[in-house]
């Protein structure tokens, strides 16, 4: 660098400055990550920095020295730090871009098998239900969990005495601002009832859901599932039913030559009324569905009651039909040979990886119900 005794002390001032920028400009320039910037801004503008040395030398200069010199260390102290700030920036800016595109997810990737969810063996039993009664030409109806006293039992012929609306059987709400006391529904029929009265005849629907009774042993939970069916016209007989729930049974247990049989029962919503048992064999533990000689008892069924289409706003002396029930978490543990209901409601991953379906699987009759 020239240093020659013709020039003026500004002028060597400036020079020597602009030599001293150069070199913090290179350094930060130069620095590869925001550690080496903070190394070249301690050793610019830290306590013992060669420009913070340089503004201690400040107070020893002459007045006019000094009115050359503070304006221009400042300038240098500020473009310093400007840069070290640009810099620390930009490297920040850079990191974060790094992290981001290391952590990128692509969404259109397919789901890695260890992480697929599975479906409940509830759901996919109601699935299955709905594709065999879909199939013959039922819409699927649903309605409130909580219901009322009228649509729950009154309906259903159900008089106020019946034991199943004590205490015990029933979960009752408290009483509302009216004096109401409003119930979990303990059966899906409320559903059927709205149904109704809501549409004119013909019906043919189902109605799956959840529903609600005081008990809680091995065989019981105190929430469980069911399906019901209605079939509401002019000329519906008992022999619609029938065939109705064969063409049922020998879809959903997938044998053809399922044995059936009606077994006359009472409910107070039916007349007449039957259970259905479907031929069984039990050989140790095992349980064999369509082959031996013993019977398993499936659902409920019967003609509708002409008490309950009267209820449900329907003339009894043009219209009849037929409906059933069926218990959808006995059928589910029949079907797949799962051993213990309560297991069931226990949201076990390992369960339900072990017992649940696939969810692309979805269950139509052309395809197989459950694969
Ligand atoms: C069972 C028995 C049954 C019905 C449910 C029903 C519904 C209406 C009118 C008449 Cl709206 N009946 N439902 C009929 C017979 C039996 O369920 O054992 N379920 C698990």
């Amino acid at each position: 660098m020239p240093n020659n005794k013709s020039e003026k002390p500004s002028e060597k001032l400036a020079e020597n400055l602009a030599d001293l920028k150069s070199e913090f400009v290179s350094g930060i320039a130069a620095a590869v990550d925001v550690a080496a910037v903070d190394a070249v801004r301690i050793s610019a503008l830290g306590k013992k920095g060669r420009i913070s040395l340089l503004m201690k030398t400040l107070g020893k200069m002459t007045p006019e020295e000094r009115s050359v010199s503070s304006p221009a260390f400042n300038a240098l102290k500020d473009e310093i730090a400007a840069a070290v700030e640009a810099r620390r920036k930009a490297l920040e800016g850079a990191a974060l871009d790094a992290r981001l595109a290391t952590e990128t997810v692509d969404v259109t990737l397919p789901v890695r098998a260890e992480r697929q969810g599975h479906i409940h063996p509830v759901s996919q039993v109601m699935d299955e239900i709905i594709a065999i009664f879909g199939d013959m030409g039922f819409s699927v109806a649903d309605g409130p969990d909580i219901e009322d006293d009228f649509h729950n039992f009154t309906a259903l012929n159900i008089p106020p005495e019946h034991p199943a609306r004590q205490m015990h059987d029933t979960f009752y709400l408290l009483e509302d601002a009216n004096g109401e006391r409003k119930v979990l529904r303990t059966h899906t029929s409320p559903v059927q009832i709205r149904h109704m009265m809501n549409n004119p005849p013909p019906h043919r629907i189902i109605a799956p859901g959840r529903t609600y009774r005081s008990d809680s042993d091995i065989t019981h939970t105190p929430m469980f599932h069911q399906v019901e069916g209605l079939v509401i016209d002019k000329a519906t007989h008992m022999g619609h039913l029938k065939g109705c729930l064969e063409e049922f049974a020998r879809a959903f247990f997938e044998v053809d030559n399922l044995r059936m049989r009606f077994r006359p029962s009472h409910f107070p919503f039916t007349e007449p009324s039957a259970e259905v048992d479907i031929g069984c064999k039990r050989d140790g533990g095992e349980l064999r569905i369509g082959e031996g000689d013993d019977w398993l008892e499936i659902l409920g069924c019967g003609m509708v009651h002409p008490k309950v289409l009267e209820h449900a706003g329907i003339d009894s002396s043009i219209y009849q039909g037929f409906a059933f029930g069926v218990g959808i978490d006995r059928i589910a543990m029949l079907k797949y040979g799962i051993p213990d209901l309560r297991a069931f409601f226990e949201c076990d991953l390992r369960w339900l990886k072990h017992y649940g379906f696939v969810p692309s699987d979805v269950p139509t009759l052309a395809q197989g119900l459950a694969r």
